[in-house]
């Protein structure tokens, strides 16, 4: 390639990259009042920094040629931090490999630009082969916590290559550049994902949501959201987990489910973020529902509104993992208004912005699953009564 062709490409590169990542986002049409959906993802593959995919010297890439691809930049941990709307990416690269990235915006739907370096997290003595799907919890201890899944290759299934084990990896930090990594946790179940650090002491312990499971990709016959108790981060260890929001048949979460981002503290309780999954005969499918839980006893759920909150929609059913939509963050600013941080189909990031009373309102007042075609009719046949003022 000549002098002025090379040029010409990075020039053209950099003009793409900047017009991306400075495009307005605007909210998309007539929400349904639970929260409003935003027109572009927020974050995506092509957002990654061009000095982290291009080597930019004429000698040793002649064709100006992506040296180190980027499939994919979804389920991501989020935070406000020093007043910036800060999400913590799971970037997959084309070796498949995840890893963690900090990326800030000032408006939190918009302009997401990344740090200059991805986050160099340190391993334990057994290293990690894969990392995702970080939940941050600012903790009342006064530290910032990452607890994310830890995956590694089944060491006793050497004849299966995909046998892994995943297990929940646990780092700490002040100002999310330097991270110590403290010991993975400890549970009795054979693998964890999903695993969420409460931010509050519960009886001088640290509280864990936890989502135990026989194999790697299959809960097996436990799953659940799981609750267990912890004296320190240090060396955590639960004892004893017990179920508090279970799977159900014929629900959205039937096969299995998880805890989303830690849980936001309301006057009226614990706002809870979940994904739940199903199987269909087009694979599973992945959609996110909330509960709310007491308090002062954050293991009791007092509200859960009955199916889906938010669904992959339109383009975001379309991806790497189709049919998915998955959240690990959300952010609730200083005035009560909450962006949740979702990703469709483990390829992209997406917002949705709505308000504690908003998600308060959703939770209390929306009927519960009563589990049964006939029990959904007399919902609805309430509602009509009401509206015709009958009730
Ligand atoms: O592929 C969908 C999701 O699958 C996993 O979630 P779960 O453990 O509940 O099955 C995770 O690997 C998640 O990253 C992924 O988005």
């Amino acid at each position: 390639m000549t002098q002025s062709l090379f040029d010409e490409r990075l020039d053209a590169l950099r003009t793409a990259h900047e017009a991306l990542i400075q495009k307005k986002n605007s909210p998309t049409g007539l929400s349904n009042g639970i929260y409003q959906r935003w027109e572009n993802p927020v974050i995506t593959a092509a957002h990654i920094p061009l000095n982290w995919r291009y080597d930019f010297d004429r000698q040793t890439n002649p064709f100006l040629m992506e040296r180190i691809g980027v499939n994919a930049a979804f389920n991501a941990g989020a935070i406000y931090f020093n007043g910036k709307y800060l999400v913590v990416v799971r970037v997959e690269g084309a070796d498949r490999k995840s890893f963690f990235a900090v990326a800030q915006s000032d408006d939190g739907v918009s302009k997401f630009t990344f740090w200059n370096r991805p986050i160099d997290m340190p391993e334990t003595h057994e290293p990690d082969t894969n990392v995702y799907d970080m939940r941050l919890t600012k903790h009342e201890d006064g530290y910032i916590y990452g607890l994310f899944c830890t995956e590694r290759k089944d060491k006793t299934r050497m004849d299966d290559t995909s046998a892994a084990v995943a297990q929940c990896g646990i780092a700490r930090t002040k100002d999310l550049v330097k991270w110590e990594r403290l010991p993975d946790l400890i549970t009795h179940s054979g693998q964890q994902r999903n695993v969420v650090l409460h931010p509050e002491f519960i009886d001088g312990k640290y509280a864990l949501y936890t989502r135990p499971q026989d194999g790697f990709i299959s809960v097996g016959g436990g799953g659940g959201i799981g609750w267990g108790l912890t004296a320190s981060m240090e060396n955590a260890q639960v004892d004893e987990e017990k179920i508090i929001d279970q799977k159900v048949y014929h629900t959205v979460y039937e096969l299995k489910n998880g805890q989303g981002p830690a849980p936001l503290k309301t006057a009226q309780g614990w706002l809870h973020l979940a994904h739940g999954v199903r199987n269909t005969a087009a694979g599973l499918r992945y959609v996110l529902y909330m509960f709310m839980t007491d308090l002062t006893a954050p293991w009791k759920i007092i509200y859960k509104p009955g199916g889906l909150f938010l669904g992959p929609e339109g383009e975001e059913r379309v991806g790497d993992v189709s049919n998915v939509a998955f959240t690990n963050g959300w952010i609730r600013n200083q005035h009560d208004d909450v962006f949740i941080y979702y990703a469709s189909a483990d390829t992209r990031l997406h917002v949705a912005t709505t308000t504690i009373n908003q998600l308060v309102d959703y939770c209390v007042n929306t009927p519960e699953d009563k589990l049964t075609s006939a029990a959904s009719v007399c919902a609805i046949n309430t509602l009509i009564s009401k509206n015709e003022g009958k009730l």
